[in-house]
């Protein structure tokens, strides 16, 4: 089954996307998504260029062989561009060897361990009747967890507070990434959230009871020190986990973090390579997996990290904010139904707009998501539509102190 032709689709209904197809001299067609939140079009040049030529004829079935040719042969290892361009292509083959097999790529890996994935939503307010509001509609939308992101006194614009974005409102599909000539400079004050953060989750505990799993994303911003003190100011509210604590990279700072507090943490959304977890998995300094199949490598590699997770007692728990396309969301979800060591799955939920480009079958039901037993990955991506929405340069905001230093965002 020979690779016939490879397109790369950058389309922007409501947002950028990246999309490979692959097509097969017998006319089978594969997708994956390639999609790097403001770095898009770096890329759709790295597979324009130096990826698609070298695809055309190859052995479409080979799924390890060409990944290990992309991989390994590129001399140069690693980093968000690259792997998010294996992934797509790895994603793609994945989705035509399904197809030819005439089954939901989900049970090429194994088939289901579960009826569904568990689903977890974005709440958010710049204020606490504002937050509330949000969670219940969450919760009437079906969701069983819920993310919880707050406004913080003295801060007019807080990450994750979709009313505080540009565009306001309390919207489901909150965009950070601005189409702006330069990224938005937003201000961040650190011990202001350390003071607010543990009351706001005080005040949610009290609403809502204390089964509701509720997350958090501290987004990169706090030193060891300051993450250790949050998680051991959030264990009375039994977080389901707090997410990026620290930048991740430093791995060795969650030693610190897991030594004064056991509320459970989640890392890795900004990883891209399994050699990003080798200490937070084999010193378990970590309890769920943050990586997308889009920014790791692809099917191939995710699961390979799910599975070295697995011998930690480490679950997945993939990003899936909608700057993850409905073809890289669809792919989560037959590794979350596949995996055993499944946690949860970020769902964002992705606009009308963008669901007219990208056609998909999977659903959300009662808390839980299925990738439907639709052939391959069971999304189909209408070029024609697509073509309606040229790309348009965004970037995500800066985060810059009060002293003008600039800030994890
Ligand atoms: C966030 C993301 O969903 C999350 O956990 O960290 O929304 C992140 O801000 C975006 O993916 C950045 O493009
Ligand atoms: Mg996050």
């Amino acid at each position: 089954m020979k690779i016939a032709a490879v397109d790369v689709v950058v389309t922007c209904p409501g947002r950028n996307f990246v999309t490979l197809r692959i097509t097969t001299e017998d006319g089978i067609t594969g997708l994956g998504d390639a999609t790097l939140n403001g770095r898009e079009l770096a890329v759709e040049a790295y597979l324009r260029e130096h990826v698609v030529p070298l695809l055309v004829g190859r052995d479409a079935s080979a799924i390890e062989d060409t990944w290990q040719y992309l991989y390994r042969g590129a001399y140069w290892r690693r980093g968000p561009v690259t792997m998010a361009a294996i992934a797509a292509v790895d994603t793609a083959l994945w989705d035509i060897k399904a197809r030819a097999a005439g089954m939901p790529l989900y049970q090429l890996l194994g088939g289901a361990c579960r009826v569904g994935a568990l689903a977890y939503g974005h709440a958010s307010g710049r204020d606490l009747p504002e937050l509330f509001d949000s969670i219940r509609a969450h919760l009437e939308l079906g969701f069983r967890a819920i993310r919880v992101q707050t406004g913080i006194p003295g801060l007019d614009t807080v990450y994750g507070v979709a009313a505080s974005a540009a565009g306001g409102g309390d919207r489901y599909d909150y965009e950070p990434a601005r189409p702006t000539a330069l990224p938005v400079e937003e201000s961040w004050d650190t011990r202001a959230y350390l003071r607010h953060v543990p009351s706001v989750f005080e005040a949610v505990r009290s609403e809502f009871g204390p089964s509701l799993p509720l997350l958090h994303d501290g987004h990169h911003r706090m030193t060891p020190i300051e993450a250790a003190r949050l998680g051991k100011a959030l264990e009375p509210y039994d977080l389901f986990w707090l997410e990026d604590a620290t930048p991740g990279e430093d791995q060795a700072a969650l030693r610190l973090i897991r030594q004064h507090t056991t509320t459970p943490l989640a890392i890795g959304e900004v990883f891209n390579s399994i050699h990003d977890y080798t200490t937070l998995l084999s010193e378990r300094l970590i309890d769920y997996v943050r990586s997308a199949v889009t920014h790791t490598g692809g099917v191939t590699a995710l699961k390979k990290v799910l599975d070295f997770a697995a011998v930690y007692g480490v679950k997945s728990g993939m990003h899936g904010p909608t700057d993850i396309s409905p073809v890289g969301m669809a792919a989560a979800l037959h590794l979350d139904l596949a995996v055993h060591n499944f946690g949860i799955q970020e769902y964002m939920r992705h606009s009308a707009e963008t669901l007219a480009v990208f056609r998909t079958s999977y659903t959300f039901a009662d808390g839980l998501l299925h990738p439907s037993d639709a052939p391959g990955l069971g999304v189909e991506l209408d070029v024609d539509a697509a073509d309606h929405f040229p790309y348009r340069a965004a970037y995500l905001p800066v985060n810059r102190l009060a002293d003008g230093t600039l800030h994890d965002w």
